[in-house]
């Protein structure tokens, strides 16, 4: 706990220039519900990026806009401590420590391992393997009471809980044992991609129709949702097997509030034609207001960087006391 409050803390992957709708609906859009209520620290994490071969310009670039689309899309500054996972070297430090009390046993059932590896086939590096215990380092360095994650998470964040728990159990009281906060099935936990209605929508997607970026223009959203590969049906309804159709309403209910059973009675009797562009009018003008307030910030490039900086001193602080009783307990001389 921070000043009474329950600490919150999530990361996303400056892996592309912008995030997608999956990222936004199944994670940031929650956080800045959680900003008033809880203790927030939100990283960029950059470590995690270079999983997968980055070009170093490229990376810079995406690092800053991440944390501008954070800010876009509504996280305050002011309340909550926003950094660059590079900045602050107690990441590395307890993720070393941390590889120690993890068994290979439990990397090797992880499923993200598994799907990238075969992604890249090329370069399946120790990194890709040992990433969810750079990820628990990140969540157990801030005694962090819940992640807020979408669905594809879970795993990685049950994994985190057994790391902590395990050391606990061998030492005494020393981290903090997370929850998950995931949202409800229908509240985008999962936001499938547009093309393969079966797999999730990613950044690293190599087809661009399959994903919706946060910084799309209107005209490009409106034509992957029309192009959304969906049934051979004509009917808008929510059931199983409706993979596509399933996915957009989840879509459509997210950005507008609806629920899915207003969405399902609004479109009754209408084709998918009607609907598709329903659904891409409503995310294009969801995400409107947020691009906006991007480009205005992607040109105070010194605001940016005061944020970073104030976010990796605030930061620092409180891993630095969670490493030095990590390394006490583990028997290095301090
Ligand atoms: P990459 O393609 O580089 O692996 P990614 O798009 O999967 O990246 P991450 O940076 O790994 O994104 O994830 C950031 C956050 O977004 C996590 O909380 C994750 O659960 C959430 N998220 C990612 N994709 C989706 C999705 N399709 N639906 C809901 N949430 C998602
Ligand atoms: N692995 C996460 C990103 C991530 C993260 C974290 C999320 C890295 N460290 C700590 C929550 C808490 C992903 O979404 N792929």
């Amino acid at each position: 706990m921070i000043n009474d409050k329950k600490v919150i803390f999530s990361g996303i992957q400056p892996s592309s220039d912008s995030v997608t709708l999956g990222n936004y609906l199944g994670a940031l859009k929650n956080w800045v519900t959680l900003q008033d209520e809880y203790s927030c620290i939100f990283s960029v994490v950059d470590m995690h990026a270079i999983t997968v071969r980055q070009e170093p310009a490229q990376l810079r670039k995406n690092t800053l806009s991440l944390l501008a689309q954070y800010i876009a899309c509504g996280l305050d500054a002011e309340k909550n401590i926003m950094f660059i996972q590079s900045h602050v070297p107690q990441h590395a430090e307890l993720s070393w420590i941390l590889n120690c009390f993890t068994q290979m046993g439990e990397l090797n059932r992880m499923t993200q391992f598994k799907d990238k590896s075969q992604k890249h086939p090329e370069n399946i590096n120790a990194g890709l393997y040992t990433y969810p215990v750079l990820m628990a380092a990140d969540i157990l360095l801030y005694q962090t009471d819940l992640v807020p994650v979408g669905a594809d998470q879970k795993q990685h964040l049950e994994l985190a809980r057994d790391i902590a728990h395990r050391f606990n159990t061998l030492y005494s009281d020393t981290f903090v044992v997370p929850d998950a906060y995931i949202p409800a099935k229908n509240a985008g936990a999962k936001i499938m991609s547009l093309q393969t209605p079966t797999a999730k929508m990613s950044k690293s997607d190599p087809n661009p129709n399959g994903c919706i970026f946060l910084l799309d223009k209107p005209e490009d959203i409106i034509r992957k949702v029309k192009r959304a590969v969906t049934d051979s049906e004509a009917e808008v309804c929510y059931r199983e097997g409706k993979d596509g159709i399933n996915n957009l309403l989840t879509i459509y209910s997210t950005v507008t509030g609806k629920s899915v059973d207003e969405a399902v009675a609004e479109f009754t009797g209408r084709g998918y034609g009607d609907f598709k562009l329903a659904v891409g009018e409503a995310v294009a003008e969801h995400l409107r207001p947020i691009q906006e307030r991007y480009d205005d910030l992607m040109k105070n490039k010194d605001y940016l960087e005061s944020v970073y900086k104030k976010g990796a001193e605030s930061a620092f602080s409180i891993a630095r006391r969670t490493v030095t009783k990590v390394k006490k307990k583990v028997g290095f001389i301090i």
